[in-house]
């Protein structure tokens, strides 16, 4: 049975991101469970950004989970990456990512890697690029393993990384890593831009699929672009998707429009009249 869950950035700097509440978490559950939504999935500005005491307290009061943490905070606040030319530079990043797994898992959710992945240029070869993120998510992916949780890797569209744009290219390259505790995150906002055929990806990356980013063409709320939406979730129900839909989109025309218009399309697609 796939779920709900809508995004909440409690990050200022990422202002203009994909991300639907940003009026702090208290704020964001109350109209998230109005709503009707299974989870919140948080975008803090670290890990210490989130205090899992108080952040409990306030899925336990509104009947929600968490459905994933974001790690782009690393990126957005300090340019850290993994594929990162200085190895301290790239030390710091897979420690920033830990700890971002360890609250993540204290909130019984995953964590994900979009835009700490980096990107190949300059002095660093893609191969070199792709080993060193290969042995950062082996070894993020143990820790995960460790606290119960998958970890959760995004392919992203060729404006934002150079590493990994597609699903299937991303599910034959996890494939041959190291503990198999990575799961691919869908974004249909980059899969959009770069896959030939959504629904083939979804279906050929099987039960590599982890987690959902459910968004239109436009990055505007499922409903508000041009995105095939029924074939999308039929390849979900055929490789046996038990996860999230997680509405990581623009907040347009403002937040409540936009989560409200995500739940009323997850209802639509789930259970079509
Ligand atoms: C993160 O989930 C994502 O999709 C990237 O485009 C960063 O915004
Ligand atoms: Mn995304």
């Amino acid at each position: 049975m796939m779920r709900s869950a809508v995004t909440v950035s409690l990050l200022p700097q990422a202002s203009g991101g994909p991300f639907v509440f940003w009026n702090g978490l208290e704020d964001a559950c109350v109209h998230a469970a109005a709503l009707g939504f299974d989870a919140v999935e948080l975008f803090p500005p670290d890990a210490a950004g989130l205090d899992p005491a108080r952040v409990r307290m306030l899925l336990q009061t509104h009947g929600l989970a968490v459905a994933a943490v974001g790690s782009g905070g690393g990126w957005v606040v300090h340019r850290l990456t993994l594929t990162h030319a200085d190895a301290a530079v790239r030390a710091r990043a897979r420690e920033f990512i830990r700890s971002i797994i360890e609250v993540a898992a204290s909130l019984g959710a995953p964590a994900i890697i979009g835009s700490m992945q980096g990107r190949w240029e300059g002095e660093v070869s893609r191969e070199q690029a792709l080993a060193w993120l290969g042995e950062a998510l082996e070894e993020l992916g143990a820790a995960a393993q460790e606290r119960g949780m998958p970890l959760l890797y995004e392919p992203l569209n060729r404006y934002e990384t150079n590493l990994f744009n597609r699903l299937g290219d991303t599910a034959q390259w996890l494939r041959q890593l190291r503990g198999g505790n990575v799961r691919i995150l869908a974004d249909l906002f980059h899969m959009n831009i770069e896959e030939a055929d959504p629904a083939a990806s979804l279906i050929e990356a099987g039960a590599l699929i982890g987690h959902v980013h459910f968004v239109d063409s436009n990055r505007r709320a499922v409903g508000f672009g041009h995105t095939e939406i029924p074939p999308i979730v039929a390849a979900l129900r055929e490789i046996g998707y038990a996860g999230y839909l997680s509405a990581e989109v623009l907040p347009l025309p403002d937040p409540q429009t936009a989560a409200r218009q995500t739940i009323e399309s997850i209802r639509k697609a789930l259970n079509p009249a």
